[in-house]
């Protein structure tokens, strides 16, 4: 997994320097995820504005990760880290049906803040090898992803633990972002699904 994660980077993104967060609830498996992808030392930071945040370097792409969906003051700092973002992650836990409502209104704050308008979203429906889990379809639904205008976006079905999706959904990202430097960042919508 790793191999080909640094592979397929290696091939995309040459030497642009890129930003990508990934975020979700509280156990939605953002950090199981980090860890799969081995693409180096996952250091841990709780920065003097309070909240824990992630960070895994990997040449020139920076992946930066935190749990949303705490306290509501904190939400003003996130701004620090939005900046300039090209990609967010956001993972969601399929079999957490009782929290996809509260999933949603987070989401739907992120992807309006006026930082990362631009930015492309992929959406990992995660813990699929659960029984009773949401399909990404379900999980689409409930985030209002339909509702989107003018922004791209994919839905992944993954297993963090297994790392099933992970590569699927990460080359969607990358081979949407190099395409949209190419074109000097047209914000043109589309959704796909897999
Ligand atoms: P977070 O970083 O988003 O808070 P974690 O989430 O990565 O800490 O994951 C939370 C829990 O979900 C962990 O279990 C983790 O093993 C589990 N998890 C993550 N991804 C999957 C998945 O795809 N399938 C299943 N079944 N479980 C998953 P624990 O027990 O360690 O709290
Ligand atoms: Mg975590």
């Amino acid at each position: 997994m790793g191999q080909v994660f640094r592979k397929l980077f290696d091939t995309f993104f040459g030497n642009s320097e890129m930003r990508v967060v990934m975020l979700g609830l509280d156990a939605a498996g953002k950090t199981t995820i980090l860890y799969k992808l081995h693409i180096g030392e996952v250091l841990s930071t709780v920065p003097t504005i309070g909240f824990n945040v992630e960070k895994v370097q990997y040449k020139n792409v920076m992946f930066t990760v935190w749990d949303v969906g705490g306290q509501e003051k904190l939400r003003p700092l996130w701004r620090h880290y939005f900046n300039n973002t090209d990609g967010l992650i956001y993972v969601v836990d399929s079999l957490d049906r009782e929290r996809i409502g509260k999933a949603k209104n987070e989401f739907q704050t992120i992807i309006n803040d006026p930082f990362m308008l631009n930015s492309v979203i992929l959406v990992f429906a995660n813990k699929q090898d659960m029984k009773g889990a949401m399909t990404p379809m379900e999980v689409c639904e409930g985030l209002g992803l339909f509702d989107l205008k003018n922004r791209k976006w994919h839905i992944q079905g993954t297993c963090a633990l297994r790392g099933d999706g992970l590569y699927e959904g990460l080359d969607w990202l990358a081979s949407t972002l190099k395409a949209m430097r190419a074109a000097g960042y047209p914000s043109i919508g589309s959704s796909s699904f897999s």
